[in-house]
């Protein structure tokens, strides 16, 4: 069978009347940026953009060189093509309306632009997380309140994972799919299509160094976990924590597990590490997608309404059948509480 190609699937997608013809380009623009990316963080060392680039974001964490390179790539690929109205980023305080020298276009594009950005000095796997959501109809001038929708709003979402091989994995709402970088083309080819998380699972992902900061119910949880085959669960469970969303995500959409990355009392107003808008929404999306579940422990995450760019949110997302279980523990909790 002849290889798909990205530009191939969106082609046939739009066809069947499944997307737009700007949303194709958007996607296409993201793809390319993303190729620019893959380049500059493999280039490690020789690339003279490794370590801190001596500058914070809005999360009050140190901007990496190519944290603030990712960022400008993506906002200089998605200005002129007149597909987009603004983009956000993590790496942004605010919000950013294309410029007015250009077209405006009918959606909104949310990025992480190197999640994981801390494990570049140390040669490990990062990658770009986006979303994409539509404008308001009659949104002029885009503001942070009009990114403000619920991941059900989701019209596509996406992440390109820079690892061995870099790889862009995708959903526009009709399953989600992977495509492998041919470094002599150029070109995204297919290469998972239709990826299925199983429903249940032998692995967890989770800092465990947080533990004893977690609520009573995650301590349940997760101590249930440990005990393994004599324990409550009545298996033996395994381990995996790389602490890059991507990569330990791109590992669950490929063989099952749950990531779990909860509130913790170490910052007790925070309400959890990672960002609901362009972390936990986008990959929920990609994993409800393909058969899995996401939540904050106790609702559905694409569900959750934000009110704020930044909000962060608690997460646990994965297999179906281990999120349920999971959200079970802090629902009895709650009632018990109650
Ligand atoms: P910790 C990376 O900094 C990140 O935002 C996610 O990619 C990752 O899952 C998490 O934080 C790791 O956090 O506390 O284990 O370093």
């Amino acid at each position: 069978m002849s290889e798909i190609s990205l530009t191939r699937y969106l082609i046939e997608e739009q066809r069947n009347d499944r997307i737009k013809p700007d949303l194709r380009l958007l996607i296409e623009v993201v793809a390319r940026a993303c190729k620019s990316i893959s380049v500059a963080v493999g280039k490690g060392a020789l690339g003279g953009v490794l370590g801190d680039a001596g500058t914070g974001n809005v999360q009050g964490e140190a901007q990496k060189k190519l944290d603030v390179l990712s960022n400008e790539i993506l906002l200089e690929a998605n200005a002129w093509g007149g597909h987009l109205a603004a983009c956000a980023s993590e790496e942004m305080d605010h919000s950013q309306p294309i410029p007015d020298m250009y077209p405006r276009g009918n959606y909104l594009l949310l990025f992480d632009p190197l999640d994981g950005s801390s494990n570049i000095d140390v040669n490990v796997s990062v990658g770009t997380i986006f979303s994409v959501l539509r404008c308001p109809d009659d949104v002029v001038q885009p503001e942070d309140e009009h990114f403000l929708q619920p991941g059900t709003a989701q019209v596509a979402a996406g992440y390109c994972i820079y690892g061995p091989s870099t790889m862009l994995v995708l959903t526009i709402g009709n399953g989600t799919h992977a495509f492998t970088l041919d470094r002599e083309q150029g070109s995204f080819v297919m290469t998972q299509p239709n990826m299925r998380i199983p429903e249940e699972t032998k692995e967890f992902a989770v800092n465990m160094s947080n533990q004893r900061h977690w609520e009573a119910p995650m301590q349940r949880y997760v101590g249930d976990l440990l005990a393994g085959k004599e324990g409550p669960r009545g298996k033996d469970f395994n381990m995996r924590w790389i602490a890059s969303m991507v990569a330990d995500v791109h590992r669950i959409l490929t063989r099952g597990g749950i990531f779990i990355y909860p509130w913790d009392r170490k910052d007790p107003g925070k309400p959890g590490k990672l960002r609901l808008m362009y972390e936990a929404n986008p990959m929920s999306l990609l994993v409800e997608q393909a058969g899995g579940a996401a939540s904050d422990g106790r609702a559905r995450m694409l569900d959750i309404a934000p009110t704020q760019l930044h909000q962060r949110v608690p997460v646990f997302l994965g297999s179906k059948g281990e999120v349920e279980a999971a959200m079970r523990y802090h629902l009895e909790h709650d009632a018990a509480a109650a």
